[in-house]
C-alpha cells in the first residue's frame, strides 16, 4: 500500500471539505449529479431513485469525517472497543445522518426548491431490518452513542442479504415474505472494503506436527473449506461532532477463483453448488428472537462472524505493533448475548496456533479483552450446541473448547473438592454432549452483565449462581436505554421543538436535560402545548393505520399500545382478554367511568412458533368483531399493525397514550420500547419486570399504572398455580372465558383456538396470565378513569418525559466505559 506524505492528505482532505459544503445550494448541485448524471434519472423519477441520490450526496458529506475519524483512531496508541454483535437493526438512515450531521433544514430546503418533499423521499428508504427485536436494536442504538461520546467503538457484524422477515396478515394469519432490502442495487450508505477481506474456515481436521529442529507441538487445522468474509462499512455518525464510527459487515463469498479450475467440466456444477453454498453463509437473518433452534447454518454464521472480526482486529494490530504482550491493554470485545461466544475460542485459536503465543499468556489476553452482555432469563432460549456438530465444522475451535473446560472443572474441583455435583453442573459440555454457550462466555470473559436492575441480580441469583459463586467481581449490571437523537429528536420532530423553546437543546446530547422540564408540568400554558403535539402525532399514527388496515381511529380516543415480538411471556393474551372485557361490558351496557380506547398491536411471531402465530390470529379475530359490532362504534377499536419495524415504531411511540409492558414478573431482561414510550409522555401500565422497575423508580409510582405478581410471588405460586381458581372468583374472567370458549370469536373455525385457551387454563401455565387478569383489568380502569382528567393525564404525561433521561444509551455506555473498556474520548476535528 502507498504511503502519503502527510501535506497531501491534507490537501486532500481541505479539497475533500471544499467539495461537500453543506448549505442548500451543494446539497442541490450534488443531488441533482448524482441523480442526472450517475444514476441517469431525473427529478420527476421515483422517490426510490430520489432516496438514493440524496443518500449519496449525503454520504459524501459523512465522508471526510469518516476518514479523519479512521485517521485518528489508527495513528495513535488508544484502546479501542469492538461490539461483536449477529444483529444490528439499523432501520432507517437517511433522516438520521442528516440530523447527526446537523444539515436537516439544509436538505428539505434544497428538495423544496426542486419541488421536492424530504419527508416523502426519506419515507421510500427501506428499513435495514439485521436483527429481530431489542437486542438488535440496542446494538444500533449503542452504536449511534458511541460516535456521539466520541467513542473509539467499531461494531462488527453480518450483511444479511435478507433481513427480518416482512409480515403480512392474510385473514388474519401472519404470513411471511422475504425481505431482500438490498433490493436490486447496492445499500447507498455501504463501502466495499475487499483490501480488508478475510478468510475462515470450515470442516477438515485438526493435526500435529512436532518440528524436528525446535521439537516445538504446533496444530495445523488442514482440509478445511475456505470461505471469503468481504467486509461492507457503514458510518456511524456522531451527533454534531465530527466524529463518524464504523459498522463493519460481513458478507460471505466463494474463495476468488474458486475450485472451477480443479473441477473437471464433469463437476462444473458441484462447483457453482459448493460456490453458492459458501454464499449461503450470510443469506439469511434467522428469525427466532428467544429459542435457538440447533441449525447447522446459524453456527456457521457466528463461528464467520467471530473469525473474521477477530482476524481484523489482529491484522490492524500488528501493522502498528510487535507482539501481543500490550495487545489486551488497548483492545476490548464486548459480546452482544452468547450468539458470538465462539470468539472466546477463537481468539485462543489465533493468538496459540497463528502467533505461536503460550497458553496461559493468550488465556490471560483473551480473559482480560472479552466481556459478555446476558439478555434472557429464560432457560430454554440459552443457547447449546451438539459436539456432533462442532466436530465436523469446527474442529479446532472444539479442542479448545475442551482444553478451556478441563482447566476450568480443575479450579471448580479445587474450590469445592467434594460436590462433583457441582463440577458436572458447571462444565462447558453438559452431560447430553452439548456446548453451554454461555458458560464458554462467562468462563473467558472479565465482565458479565445484565441488561436491568432486576435481570442482573436474577442472573446472580439464579441462572449463573455457580458462577456468581467463584468470580462475584465479573457480575455487574448495565441498565439499557435507547438514543434520544432517533427515538425523541427524529421521530417527533414537534415535541422536539417544543422541547427546544422550552429547555434548549442540550438534551440531545443530556438527556439528564429533560428534568427541567419538570416545573413545567402543572403550567396549564404549556400542558395546551403539549397536548396539541400529542394530538398532531396520534393523527399521524392514525393516517397511517388508516392507510395500512383502513380501520379509522378516533384522535381522541385513548391510544393503547402493545408492540413487540409476539412472545407468549410477553403476554400479549392478557391485553386480549382485557379488550374482551372491555367489548363485554360495552354489550352487557355496563358504561361506568368509561374511556374510548384504541387498542393497538403490532410484532412478529417467529415462524415456527406456532401459538405466537395463534396469538396474532385471535388478535386480528377479535378487531373484526369489535370494529363491525354497531353497539361498539367509537367506544373501543382494535387493531393489528401489520409488518411492524423499526420505521413503523417511528410512528408509533410519539401517538402512544399508554404503552403496555405486560410481561410475567421476572421473564422480560429489559425491554427497550418501554424506554421510547416513556421518553415521548406515553404513560406506563406494567409489571415490576425488567427496566419497568426502574422507569417506575424514576417517574414515581403515582405516575404508572402497576400490577400483578412480583417475582418472588410468580415463583411461589408455580408450584400451587390453579388457573380454574381465578376464573371462579372473578365474574369478569368468567364472562371474557365464556366468549372466548363459546367461539364468539371464530364462528367459522371451530375449535381455533382451543390451545390458546389450553395453555391458559393449564396449572402449568408457566406465564400464568389467568392470575394476574384481575389486577390488570382494576389498573386499566385507574388508567381509563385518569385518562378522562385530561390535565392530570397530561402533567402525568409530561413528568414521564421529564423523568426519562436516565434511559439515555448514552448513559449506558458512559456506564460499560467506565465499568469495563476504559476508552478515552478521541475529538475528531476538521479546519474548515
Ligand atoms: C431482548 N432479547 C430482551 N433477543 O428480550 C429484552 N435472541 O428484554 C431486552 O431489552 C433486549 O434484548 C435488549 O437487551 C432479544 O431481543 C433476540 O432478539 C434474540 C435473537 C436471536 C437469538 C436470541
Amino acid at each position: 500500500m502507498a504511503s502519503v506524505n502527510e501535506a497531501v492528505r491534507l490537501e486532500c482532505i481541505a479539497d475533500m471539505l471544499q467539495h461537500t459544503g453543506l448549505d442548500r445550494e451543494s446539497i442541490e448541485t450534488d443531488f441533482l449529479r448524482y441523480l442526472c448524471h450517475f444514476m441517469g434519472r431525473n427529478p420527476g423519477s421515483e422517490d426510490y431513485y430520489l432516496f438514493k441520490a440524496l443518500s449519496y450526496t449525503t454520504r459524501d458529506r459523512l465522508m471526510t469525517y469518516w476518514k479523519e475519524t479512521w485517521h485518528a483512531y489508527n495513528n495513535q496508541n488508544l484502546k479501542k472497543a469492538y461490539y461483536l454483535s449477529m444483529e444490528f437493526l439499523i432501520g432507517r438512515s437517511l433522516s438520521n445522518n442528516l440530523l447527526n450531521l446537523g444539515i436537516e433544514h439544509e436538505a428539505a430546503e434544497a428538495m423544496h426548491d426542486l419541488t421536492l418533499s424530504l419527508e416523502e423521499i426519506e419515507d421510500s428508504e427501506r428499513d435495514a431490518g439485521l436483527g429481530n427485536g431489542g437486542l438488535g436494536r440496542l446494538a444500533a442504538c449503542f452504536m449511534d452513542s458511541c460516535a456521539t461520546l466520541q467513542l473509539p467503538v467499531m461494531g462488527y457484524g453480518l450483511r444479511y442479504e435478507y433481513g427480518m422477515f416482512r409480515q403480512r396478515i392474510q385473514n388474519g394469519f401472519q404470513v411471511e415474505e422475504p425481505d431482500h432490502w438490498l433490493g436490486t442495487g447496492q445499500y447507498p450508505w455501504e463501502v466495499m472494503r475487499s483490501e480488508y477481506t478475510r478468510v475462515v474456515k470450515f470442516g477438515g481436521a485438526s493435526r500435529q506436527y512436532t518440528d524436528p529442529h525446535s521439537g516445538q507441538l504446533t496444530v495445523h487445522w488442514e482440509n478445511a473449506e475456505e470461505i471469503q468474509a468481504i467486509p461492507f462499512d457503514v458510518p456511524i455518525p456522531g451527533y454534531k461532532n465530527q466524529t463518524v464510527n464504523t459498522l463493519r459487515l460481513w458478507s460471505a463469498s466463494a474463495q476468488e477463483g474458486f475450485n472451477l479450475t480443479e473441477f473437471n467440466a464433469g463437476s462444473y456444477h458441484e462447483a457453482i453448488a459448493k460456490k453458492s453454498e459458501a454464499e449461503n453463509i450470510t443469506m439469511v437473518l434467522y428469525p427466532n428472537d428467544s429459542s435457538e433452534n440447533g441449525k447447522e447454518l446459524r453456527l456457521k454464521q457466528q463461528y464467520f462472524l467471530v473469525s473474521a472480526s477477530l482476524q481484523d482486529v489482529i491484522a490492524q494490530w500488528k501493522k502498528h505493533n510487535d507482539g501481543f504482550s500490550r495487545f489486551a491493554e488497548y483492545n476490548a470485545f464486548q459480546l452482544n448475548d452468547t450468539h458470538p461466544s465462539l470468539a472466546v475460542a477463537e481468539l485462543m485459536r489465533l493468538l496459540v496456533d497463528k502467533e505461536g503465543i503460550k497458553w496461559d499468556e493468550a488465556w490471560k489476553i483473551t480473559t482480560q479483552t472479552m466481556a459478555y452482555t446476558n439478555h434472557t432469563l429464560l432457560p430454554e432460549a440459552l443457547e447449546k450446541w451438539p459436539v456432533s456438530l462442532f466436530e465436523r465444522l469446527l474442529p479446532r475451535p472444539l479442542e479448545i473448547i475442551y482444553e478451556i473446560n478441563r482447566r476450568f472443572l480443575m479450579q471448580v474441583a479445587m474450590k469445592w473438592p467434594a460436590d462433583l455435583q457441582r463440577q458436572r453442573r458447571m462444565s462447558i459440555i453438559d452431560e447430553h454432549n452439548n456446548v453451554s454457550m454461555a458458560y464458554l462466555a462467562i468462563v473467558g470473559s472479565h465482565s458479565v452483565n445484565g441488561v436491568a436492575e432486576l435481570h442482573s441480580n436474577l442472573l446472580k441469583e439464579g441462572l449463573f449462581h455457580d458462577f456468581y459463586e467463584i468470580w462475584p467481581e465479573k457480575f455487574n449490571n448495565k441498565t439499557n436505554g435507547v438514543t434520544q437523537r432517533r427515538w425523541l429528536a427524529m421521530c417527533n420532530p414537534e415535541l422536539r421543538e417544543l422541547l427546544n423553546d422550552t429547555i434548549g437543546e442540550e438534551w440531545i446530547t443530556d438527556l439528564s436535560q429533560l428534568s427541567n422540564l419538570k416545573p413545567y408540568a402543572t403550567d396549564a400554558g404549556f400542558q395546551n402545548k403539549w397536548a396539541i403535539v400529542k394530538r398532531n402525532n396520534k393523527k399521524r399514527l392514525a393516517g397511517l393505520i388508516k392507510k395500512q388496515t383502513g380501520v379509522e381511529l378516533n384522535v381522541d380516543s385513548m391510544f393503547d399500545v402493545q408492540v413487540k415480538r409476539i412472545h407468549e411471556y410477553k403476554r400479549q393474551l392478557l391485553n386480549v382478554l382485557h379488550v374482551i372485557h372491555l367489548y363485554s361490558r360495552i354489550k352487557r351496557g355496563d358504561m361506568e367511568n368509561w374511556t374510548n380506547r384504541s387498542v393497538i398491536f403490532g410484532g412478529k411471531a417467529a415462524p415456527g412458533y406456532a401459538m405466537a402465530k395463534q396469538i396474532i390470529k385471535l388478535i386480528n379475530n377479535v378487531a373484526e368483531v369489535v370494529n363491525s359490532d354497531p353497539d361498539v362504534g367509537d367506544k373501543l377499536k382494535v387493531v393489528f399493525f401489520p409488518n411492524y419495524r423499526v420505521s413503523a415504531m417511528e410512528v408509533i411511540c410519539p401517538g402512544t397514550d399508554l404503552s403496555e409492558q405486560i410481561s410475567t414478573a421476572g421473564k422480560e431482561a429489559s425491554g427497550t420500547g418501554n424506554m421510547k414510550f416513556m421518553m415521548n409522555g406515553a404513560l406506563t401500565i406494567g409489571t415490576l419486570d425488567g427496566a419497568n422497575v426502574e422507569i417506575r423508580e424514576a417517574v414515581g409510582p403515582e405516575n404508572f399504572f402497576l400490577f400483578g405478581l412480583h417475582t418472588p410471588e410468580v415463583e411461589a405460586l408455580r408450584p400451587h398455580y390453579n388457573p380454574q381458581g381465578y376464573i371462579d372468583q372473578c365474574y369478569e374472567l368468567q364472562a371474557v372465558m365464556g366468549l372466548l370458549e363459546s367461539g364468539h370469536f371464530n364462528q367459522f373455525e371451530p375449535g381455533l383456538f382451543d390451545d390458546i385457551i389450553h395453555s391458559m387454563r393449564s396449572p402449568n401455565d408457566p406465564w400464568m396470565t389467568l392470575a394476574d387478569f384481575h389486577a390488570y383489568i382494576t389498573e386499566q380502569q385507574i388508567a381509563a378513569s385518569a385518562y378522562l382528567n385530561q390535565s392530570e393525564w397530561i402533567k402525568m404525561s409530561i413528568l414521564n418525559t421529564a423523568c426519562s433521561g436516565i434511559f439515555s444509551t448514552d448513559r449506558t455506555m458512559q456506564e460499560y466505559n467506565k465499568d469495563i473498556w476504559k476508552l478515552t474520548p478521541v475529538s475528531v476535528s476538521l479546519e474548515e
